[in-house]
C-alpha cells in the first residue's frame, strides 16, 4: 500500500517522478486502533505490537538504518508496517511472546485506547532490557501540546534482550487518565530493550480494578542535580547508587548520599522500594 509521509516522499522524487503525479495521494492515512474489537481497554494490558493502523508518522515513527530490513524483527504480524517485530519462541523455560524489539532513540508507537474510568494508574511492563538505561516515555499527544505523562521511565538491564521480566514503573509510579477514547504514546527515550506488553491497573478504590498492584513509593532526594555531589534522602533508608550501565558505586545507610569522589554525571539511587536518577553536576 502507498503510504506517503514527508520522510518517504523525497525517495520518489529521485526514482519515478510520476508517481507524485496524483498529489492527491499525499493525504494522511486514518489512524485506526489495530484490533478488530476496537480500542484497548483500560484498565488492561496492551501488546506493544498492536500499535494503532496508519503508518509512519502517523500511527508510528520507524527508524530504519539503512543497511538493514525495513522489519528488522522478521516476523509477518504486521506486513504493512516497518517497525520491528519479532515472534520469539518458547526458550529457556519462557514462553513464546510477539515483541517489538530493534528499538531506537526517538521511535514511537501509537495506541488508541478506552480509559472506563477517570483516575490514577500503575503502570507494569513486561520487558527484556539488554542495556541498563533503556528508558521509555508516555505521552498523550494533542493537536497543540502534548500530554507528558511519563518522561523517562528507567530499566535496570535484565540477563539480556529476551530475559523477560515484569517492571512496575516507578517514575512515577502512577500517572493521572481522564476518562475516553484518547491516543497513549509510546516513546523510545534511550534503546536497550525489547518490548513486549503493558499494562494500566487502576489505583485506588475504583470498581474497575481488574486486579491490585502494590504503589511504589517516591524516592524523594534533594539538591538534584548537585553540584558538590551530596545528596540527602527525605527518610533514612538503605540506599545504592549505580551508574548508567549498571554497575553499583556506592552503597550506604542513612540519608546523606555522598558522590562527591565519583565523576560528575547521572547516577541511579535505588531503596527496596524506590528509585531515582540524580545528578552530579
Ligand atoms: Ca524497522
Ligand atoms: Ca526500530
Ligand atoms: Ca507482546
Amino acid at each position: 500500500m502507498l503510504n506517503f509521509t514527508l520522510a518517504n516522499v523525497r525517495p520518489f522524487l529521485f526514482t519515478g517522478l510520476f508517481c507524485l503525479a496524483g498529489a492527491s495521494v499525499l493525504t494522511a492515512q486514518e489512524q485506526t486502533p489495530f484490533l478488530e474489537t476496537g480500542p484497548h481497554a483500560i484498565p488492561g494490558t496492551i501488546e506493544f505490537e498492536d500499535f494503532d493502523n496508519g503508518g509512519q508518522g502517523i500511527s508510528w515513527n520507524e527508524i530504519n538504518p539503512a543497511d538493514k530490513a525495513p522489519n528488522q524483527g522478521g516476523s509477518t504480524y504486521r506486513g504493512d508496517a516497518d517497525v520491528d517485530i519479532e515472534d520469539r519462541p518458547e526458550a529457556d523455560g519462557m514462553p513464546a511472546r510477539r515483541i517489538v524489539g530493534y528499538v531506537g532513540n526517538g521511535e514511537w508507537l501509537e495506541y488508541t485506547v478506552d480509559v472506563a474510568e477517570a483516575g490514577e494508574y500503575s503502570i507494569e511492563a513486561v520487558v527484556g532490557v539488554g542495556r541498563a538505561g533503556a528508558e521509555l516515555g508516555l505521552s498523550i499527544p494533542g493537536e497543540d501540546s502534548t500530554r507528558v505523562l511519563v518522561e523517562n521511565q528507567y530499566f535496570f538491564a535484565t540477563e539480556g534482550f529476551n530475559d523477560y521480566k515484569t517492571v512496575a514503573f516507578d517514575d512515577p509510579a502512577t500517572i493521572m487518565l481522564k476518562a475516553g477514547v484518547q491516543v497513549l504514546r509510546v516513546n523510545i527515550v534511550n534503546f536497550g530493550f525489547n518490548l513486549d506488553n503493558i499494562t494500566f491497573t487502576k489505583v485506588g478504590g475504583g470498581s474497575t480494578s481488574v486486579f491490585s498492584a502494590p504503589k511504589v513509593a517516591q524516592l524523594s532526594i534533594s539538591p538534584n542535580p548537585s553540584s558538590n555531589g551530596r545528596f540527602l534522602l527525605d527518610e533514612v533508608a538503605d540506599w545504592k547508587v549505580y551508574s548508567l550501565v549498571g554497575q553499583m558505586v556506592a552503597a550506604g545507610q542513612g540519608r546523606e548520599i555522598d558522590l562527591s569522589l565519583l565523576d560528575r554525571g547521572t547516577y541511579v539511587v535505588r531503596t527496596a522500594t524506590a528509585m531515582r536518577k540524580v545528578i552530579f553536576q
